[in-house]
């Protein structure tokens, strides 16, 4: 193998897939079209590789939505209601990833910890696999015949199945293994007969804790694939974290490779070092990470990687995970400071970075000499830089004491906060965002492009403001919001304001199908140079009597959906970013602003895959948000906004954040998550979401006071919010007006 990456950014270096994509969907270009983009993508992304001197180059990375969804399709999982629509091949694929006017889309989860969200298979007793599309084949002849040997990328049978859902209850999609099996065999088999070498299956399923039944099924697959006469070499790649004893498993079958991530969890060189059954395989050391974008220690990365020399019939370079959670090329960043620059790696780089360590494990250090040492003064660079030290916020951090992050008794709370606000019973409220109308958008592309100034800027957005409090007051809605028309992406706008975090043009990742956010760097301490929301705030606050609530993103979801330094652990750069919003808060609070809200919808998505470091994480991001939030007086109510439906695994800390009031996406679910708070003795205000803004359509005032009774008989109702699901960013006015004004008025009818 010798060096290689695990899988690589298919989105296009200028999201050209994106764009075929949207104008394919909106009837503006035809198939063919889509898929000479497709072609050309795939077509430079094996060029390049080659040509950096990677020793094998991924096979298979290329896909018009999601690498999970080709499976699927790949072996014939396509339910009933898709194929009955009687679309072509391309389009019942769509049809599956995005919905059409007839059937809703698969149901979409998040890539274990990673901000990527891929399609959940539907797997029950009717499917049957088979080897229904042959894209895998095609595509590896399609690069041999530009003259580059590819080593096709799979998710593996294991993953597939367990990142499945049951098509009806009590099924247990590992039912269907052995079937499934059967159609990776004849998919091997093919491969082999067009000429693959290898083959990989990924298999990041063995990062999270798994049951002694799933890892036989692991061993007997693997048994079963490896005992296949005509086949590839097998290389199964376990990443995002520790293998476990998914190990052991694998060393004891005859496959004839294995990727492993040396980067998420130290644990791993010990127990390929107490692993027996590894001497025969080729070990494929993920030393270069995958998904953060540092410059990697090439030094640390060869230690690392001659550590495992004696373990394995032969040590080859990688990296941790596929590319596909990075960039595409640090060179495409003009506008980056400089110095920060050369400490930073994306995929092109990283390409680089694995075949210098290839060569240096292969042929002696000395033939990448230059390159070592230009690695080597970018680490020391980086650990030494002024930029990344601020010594006045590590002497704050310093001098915090336990009760920085306690409020007073909530009863206390309650009661300064019903003077102060004088709301009535089931008070109405958004979630923060309002639509962002053409107007405004052209607005920030004419201040982007230079053809507005500044002032003219904001100007704009102070009259979208006044015109969002205008709507809001007619409507007659209790806790107001400024509706954010001057955000861009609600982690972007303040990190772009914060010293430490430096912002990308063109550091784009794909989020799903062809959704991409731009990741901001976190790469120093974290301190706010100045106020960020609050002249926005005060402005809307003059403009009407009723409480207009500050809206601010909590230090979990800040870091979540940046990229943060590698140099210190989590829990101190999330302290540094709470004290940040802290300040903001009080800022708030001594501009007049009575309630705000700070949102974390990614407090679930850093849960760490494996139960025994969950406690851990739990424990640094609440205490996060309380010192964010804990800093204002009693009389001043905090918000909070959760939107992941899955809560059980975070219920306790969700009432340990102790908010005086929290939103909750509870409408698709028919108000269940209400009876999973009580379970846990939460006690305070609650908005579960009564109005689905994830669907266009608009609900009736019926519909809301309904769902109003289901709250009401889980809640008392001088704990009950209204307010809809999630904010409102993405919506039309043509939605939203309608529907919030069928939310009040339900909530009138409900105060009756
Ligand atoms: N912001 C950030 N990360 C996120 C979300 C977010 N991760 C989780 C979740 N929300 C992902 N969802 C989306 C939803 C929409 C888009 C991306 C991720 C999206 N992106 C625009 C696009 O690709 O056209 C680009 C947006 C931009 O210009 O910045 O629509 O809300 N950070
Ligand atoms: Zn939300």
């Amino acid at each position: 193998i010798g060096s290689t990456v695990l899988g690589h950014p298919r989105i296009g270096p200028n999201r050209e897939l994106k764009r075929a994509l949207e104008s394919y969907w909106a009837g503006r270009s035809a198939e063919a079209d889509l898929r000479e983009v497709a072609r050309t993508l795939r077509q430079d992304t094996w060029r390049s590789l080659a040509e950096a001197g990677l020793g094998s180059v991924p096979g298979n990375t290329f896909s018009y939505y999601d690498q999970v969804l080709d499976t699927a399709v790949t072996f014939g999982a396509v339910p009933r209601r898709y194929a009955d629509l009687g679309l072509g091949a391309l389009d019942t694929y769509f049809a599956m990833a995005r919905g059409t006017e007839q059937v809703p889309p698969l149901e979409m989860t998040k890539w274990f910890d990673t901000n990527y969200h891929y399609l959940v298979p539907e797997i029950g007793p009717e499917t049957r696999f088979s080897l229904a599309d042959r894209t895998a084949v095609e595509q590896f002849r399609e690069a041999r015949e530009l003259g580059v040997e590819t080593r096709p990328v799979l998710v593996g049978p294991l993953t597939f199945l367990l990142l499945s859902k049951p098509a009806e209850e009590g099924f247990d999609p590992l039912d269907k293994l052995a079937e499934l099996t059967d159609a990776y065999e004849q998919l091997l088999g093919e491969l082999h007969r067009a000429g693959a070498e290898w083959v990989q299956l990924d298999e990041p399923a063995m990062a999270a804790d798994r049951t002694p039944q799933e890892l036989d099924a692991l061993r007997n697959t693997y048994r079963r694939l490896g005992d296949l006469a005509e086949r590839p070499a097998i290389l199964t790649a376990c990443y995002f974290g520790d293998p476990g004893e998914a190990l052991g498993a694998l060393a004891a079958a005859p496959i004839e490779g294995i990727a492993l991530d040396l980067v998420t969890d130290p644990a791993t060189q010990d127990r390929i070092a107490a692993t027996t059954g590894l001497s025969d395989k080729a070990l494929v050391a993920g030393v270069v990470d995958g998904r953060n974008i540092w410059r990697a220690d090439l030094d640390r990365c060869m230690t690392t990687a001659a550590t495992l020399l004696g373990s394995a019939r032969e040590v080859a370079i990688g990296t941790s995970c596929s590319l596909l959670h990075v960039p595409y090329d640090v060179d495409a960043e003009p506008n980056l400071d400089p110095q920060v620059t050369t400490w930073l790696s994306f995929a092109a780089q990283k390409v680089r970075e694995v075949v210098a360590l290839g060569r240096a494990l292969r042929e002696g250090r000395d033939v990448v000499d230059a390159e070592l040492t230009e690695a080597r003064a970018a680490v020391t660079d980086r650990a030494a830089a002024d930029r990344v030290r601020n010594n006045r916020v590590r002497a704050r951090i310093d001098s915090l004491r336990p009760g920085d992050s306690r409020r007073a008794d909530y009863a206390e709370r309650q009661a300064a906060q019903r003077k102060s606000l004088r709301l009535p019973p089931l008070p109405t409220t958004t979630i923060g965002s309002f639509p962002q109308t053409t107007d405004v958008r052209k607005a920030r592309a004419a201040l982007r492009g230079g053809r507005i100034d500044q002032a003219t800027y904001r100007q704009r957005m102070r009259d979208e403001v006044e015109r969002v409090i205008a709507l809001q007051e007619d409507i007659g809605l209790d806790v107001l919001v400024h509706g954010e028309p001057e955000r861009n992406d609600m982690v972007q706008y303040f990190a772009e304001q914060l010293d430490g975090f430096a912002a990308t043009d063109n550091g784009w990742v794909q989020s799903y199908g062809s959704r991409c956010v731009r990741p901001p760097i976190l790469f120093g301490d974290v301190q706010r140079p100045e106020p960020m929301t609050v002249e926005w705030a005060a402005h809307a606050q003059r403009l009407t009597d009723k409480p207009v609530k500050g809206m601010l993103t909590g230090p979990v979801t800040m870091l979540a959906w940046s990229f943060v330094r590698d140099d210190q652990p989590q829990a101190d750069t999330a302290c540094q970013v709470a004290l940040a919003i802290r300040d903001e808060v009080r800022d708030l609070e001594a501009a007049g602003i009575r309630a705000v809200q700070v949102d974390e919808p990614a407090l679930r998505e850093l849960l760490p895959l494996r139960a025994e470091q969950r406690q851990a994480y739990l424990k640094w991001a609440v205490e996060s948000f309380r010192l964010a939030t804990s800093g204002v007086s009693d009389a001043t109510q905090i918000h909070t906004h959760l939107c992941y439906s899955e809560f059980g695994d975070v219920i306790d800390a969700i009432v340990a954040l102790d908010a005086d009031v929290t939103s909750i996406e509870a409408a698709r679910s028919r108000m269940e998550v209400l009876a999973d708070l009580n379970a846990v003795g939460f006690d305070r205000g609650v908005g579960p979401g009564v109005y689905d803004i994830h669907s266009p359509r608009v609900p009736d005032t019926q519909e809301m006071a309904d769902l109003l009774k289901a709250a009401g008989a889980a809640v008392p109702a001088d704990r009950l919010w209204v307010n809809p699901d999630c904010g409102l960013k993405t919506r039309d006015y043509a939605q939203v007006e309608p529907a919030l004004r069928n939310m009040a008025e339900a909530a009138r009818q409900a105060r009756g």
